[in-house]
């Protein structure tokens, strides 16, 4: 009997045993290409089956089959094994963590001021309220002769002027969009006028660029006790329902008489938030209705004022600086 017969079942235990002790798919690898490649062990055993007894070729052939199912049986099941812990280790080291807390969407939000003087519009739209806007870039006209300050007037130097041009200024109040609705429509007039307005100022309350915010109404019958019904309402529900409010006298050219109205902060604080007071009979000559006849209020807030107390800010600056810090508590 050849010798050939113990030559392969030396190769295949030897091959088992390499299998089973494959720690990886490359090593798994390299024994299949050791044992059943072209030059592998098993076909160098092969080619000495011409030496062999035309009886054992056969026998031989069958045994050399036999050894090479049994290791692609082997090498298969290990295969399989070892992917299946690659996977398992892969897995593990990739797991995701579904209790851990997300990282969370960046939303965008309305800016402070942006909310406020929504917040203005929604509260008085309530009581019949439109909106009436104008031009930043205003005549010099309509911002103040109109509205009743004359050229040399001392009022203008309490709203110090960028101007563009002569005769064009940016406007300094929202009193010229007030004062625009008026000679663009006629009267009843109720009318919110808000944006934004210019003036050479600029410290921690003070911005050369802020907004306010313009109430009018014009009726043939308005009266100053209407004027602090508004402005009551007004402040009960944009500060709370305990919040009270205080009229002190003041001047202002485009009304007669004028007030500087206050709400009450907290025990006993009071906060100035607008100006306002009766429409001066001047203004309703300037917008051409019939003298005598028509009657209104009207008032001016600063947004950024309100914005400031409304959120506890402390200095205006902040509104402008677009600092993600300061804008994502709103
Ligand atoms: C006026 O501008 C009047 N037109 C308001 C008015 C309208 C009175 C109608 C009567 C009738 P004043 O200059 O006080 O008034 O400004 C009104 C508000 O704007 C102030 O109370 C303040 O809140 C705000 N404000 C004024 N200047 C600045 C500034 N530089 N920066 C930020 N807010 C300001």
């Amino acid at each position: 009997m050849s010798n050939l017969f113990s030559q392969l079942d030396g190769i295949g235990a030897k091959a088992l045993e390499q299998i089973e002790g494959a720690s990886d798919l490359a090593t798994l690898e390299l024994v299949r290409v050791s044992v059943l490649g072209k030059k592998g062990a098993l076909s160098e055993v092969l080619k000495g089956l011409g030496s062999a007894s035309a009886e054992d070729r056969p026998k031989i052939g069958a045994a050399a089959n036999d050894w090479k199912r049994k290791i692609e049986e082997a090498l298969e099941k290990k295969k399989g094994g070892l992917e299946d812990q690659a996977l398992e280790t892969r897995l593990a080291s990739e797991r995701i963590d579904i209790s851990l807390p997300s990282r969370g969407l960046h939303k965008g939000a309305l800016h402070p001021i942006t909310q406020t003087t929504r917040r203005i519009i929604q509260t008085l739209g309530r009581l019949g309220f439109d909106i009436a806007t104008g031009p930043e870039v205003e005549t010099e006209f309509l911002n103040f002769e109109a509205v009743n300050i004359p050229k040399d007037h001392p009022a203008r130097d309490m709203q110090d002027t960028f101007f563009m041009g002569p005769g064009v200024v940016l406007r300094t109040h929202t009193s010229a969009i007030q004062m625009r609705a008026m000679r663009n429509q006629k009267w009843p007039v109720r009318i919110l006028c808000p944006g934004a307005v210019y003036r050479c100022d600029s410290d921690a309350t003070h911005s050369p660029m802020f907004h306010q915010i313009e109430g009018l109404w014009v009726d043939k019958k308005v009266s100053m006790s209407d004027l602090v019904g508004v402005l009551e309402f007004f402040a009960k529900e944009m500060f709370g329902s305990s919040t009270k409010i205080r009229l002190r006298p003041s001047f202002f050219p485009f009304v007669e008489p004028g007030a500087e109205v206050d709400v009450s902060w907290g025990k006993d604080r009071w906060l100035e938030v607008l100006g306002a007071g009766m429409v001066h009979p001047r203004l309703f000559e300037m917008a051409g209705y019939p003298a005598g006849e028509a009657q209104g209020f009207a008032f001016g807030m600063g947004i950024e004022r309100i914005a400031m107390l409304l959120h506890g800010i402390d200095d205006l600056r902040l509104m402008y600086q677009g600092d993600v810090r300061f804008l994502k508590q709103f």
